[in-house]
């Protein structure tokens, strides 16, 4: 048998987002985050320049935007998620104006406006959002919130009041994690407000609405010099529209194990696009690759699937020039820790990692199917002890 792959994906730059949260802190530039396309993609597979536009499961083809139909025996889908700023009035119009103070790390098209946003910032408030919806890397919109006081704090500006206005109603999803940045959020005098929810923002005034979660009738007005927005998030329509393959969320609905699609066993799923309750994250993703090649071989195969992904997700959350809480743990948000060495505390080394040894990793051996995460060191350094 040969085998034909086929990648359908119209994009020409293939981002490392995980660097954004670096280069809204000057840490990086934008040009060290990406590579073109045709250099990541695997030689010996067939590269569609086409967006697919709709699936058809029961025939196991999809149509593109060009008017083409593509079938397939099997079908990885990797989708991602979409960023929805228009959700909120005003965001884009403030995104757009370069001196009004607003940014976000999230978009390639704004990452760089946060660094000057940052330098400029010398009072009032500099307020960080984080919004009422999926996301994907659920601790970028703080990571940037300890940057800038870091950066207050090194630069000697008193006058600067740092807040984190979260919708959710926990700092961080996994308990030992949330424990340790609640003390960095008290340390680097970040003001941590749960519950709350950025519905307006209004440039010529430098004002932001947020909605009370707690009591939902209520709203409330903020003024800000600085504005960082982790824009609200959404599954893409070509996923949620197919009832067939989406839930009710519109995200792919997969065994949360197998990463096998629940309905139609030819259809496999990894990433932002599917509902897997894990954090979304590139280092989830590396986790599911050794499971999805396992399992994918299997299937095609025509033998049973016997690898479980446990739902290993990973965050290093940068808490300043220097410091890093390397997060790791699975489904249930318990602990699953690479190094021998408590990562709930700030460490040098891991923000190291994070700055310089990950994009490395992902650009050299990840996108070269040579990196499956980090569960086979943890497991040589805990000398099967533990996890
Ligand atoms: C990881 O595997 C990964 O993929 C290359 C990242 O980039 C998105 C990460 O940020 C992290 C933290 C991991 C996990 C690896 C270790 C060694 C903790």
């Amino acid at each position: 048998m040969t085998l034909e792959i086929q990648i359908c994906w119209k994009v020409k730059r293939h981002y490392y987002q995980a660097m954004f949260t670096m280069i809204g802190g000057g840490m990086k530039k934008l040009n060290q985050s990406y590579k073109e396309m045709e250099d990541v993609l695997p030689k010996d597979a067939l590269w569609l320049k086409d967006t697919v536009t709709e699936i058809d499961p029961k025939k196991s083809q999809v149509t593109t935007q060009k008017g083409d139909t593509v079938a397939y025996d099997y079908m990885v889908v990797a989708t991602g998620i979409e960023l929805d700023f228009e959700k909120i009035p005003g965001l884009l119009e403030g995104l757009k104006d370069h001196r009004s103070g607003v940014c976000s790390n999230y978009s390639p098209l704004y990452v760089t406006k946060t660094y000057g946003c940052i330098q400029r910032l010398d009072s009032g408030n500099a307020i960080f959002t984080y919004p009422n919806s999926p996301v994907k890397c659920a601790g970028a919109p703080q990571k940037i919130a300890y940057i800038t006081a870091d950066y207050m704090q090194r630069n000697g500006r008193k006058n600067v009041k740092v807040l984190y206005n979260t919708a959710l109603p926990v700092i961080f999803k996994a308990p030992k994690y949330a424990t340790s940045l609640w003390k960095v959020a008290e340390k680097k005098k970040v003001k941590v407000n749960l519950n709350v929810d950025l519905i307006e923002v209004r440039p010529d005034k430098k004002e932001a609405v947020f909605k009370s979660l707690s009591k939902p009738d209520e709203t409330f007005v903020q003024e800000y010099q600085m504005l960082h927005v982790c824009p609200p998030h959404r599954p893409t329509p070509v996923i949620a529209r197919n009832k067939e393959l989406s839930d009710s969320t519109g995200f792919l609905a997969i065994d949360k194990g197998t990463l096998q699609h629940v309905k139609y066993p030819n259809i496999f799923g990894i990433g932002d696009c599917t509902t897997l309750p894990t954090s979304k994250t590139g280092a989830a993703v590396a986790g599911q690759l050794g499971v999805l090649r396992k399992n994918l071989s299997a299937a095609m195969a025509g033998k049973t699937l016997t690898s479980t992904y446990d739902g290993y997700t990973s965050c290093p959350l940068v808490t300043g020039y220097g410091s890093c809480i390397m997060a790791e743990f699975d489904y249930d948000s318990n602990p699953l820790e690479t190094f021998p060495f408590d990562q709930g505390v700030e460490r040098r080394t891991m923000f190291l990692m994070k700055k310089d040894v990950m994009p490395q990793l992902y650009f050299n051996l990840m996108l070269r199917g040579l990196w499956e995460g980090p569960g086979i060191f943890r497991k040589i350094m805990h000398l099967g002890l533990s996890k």
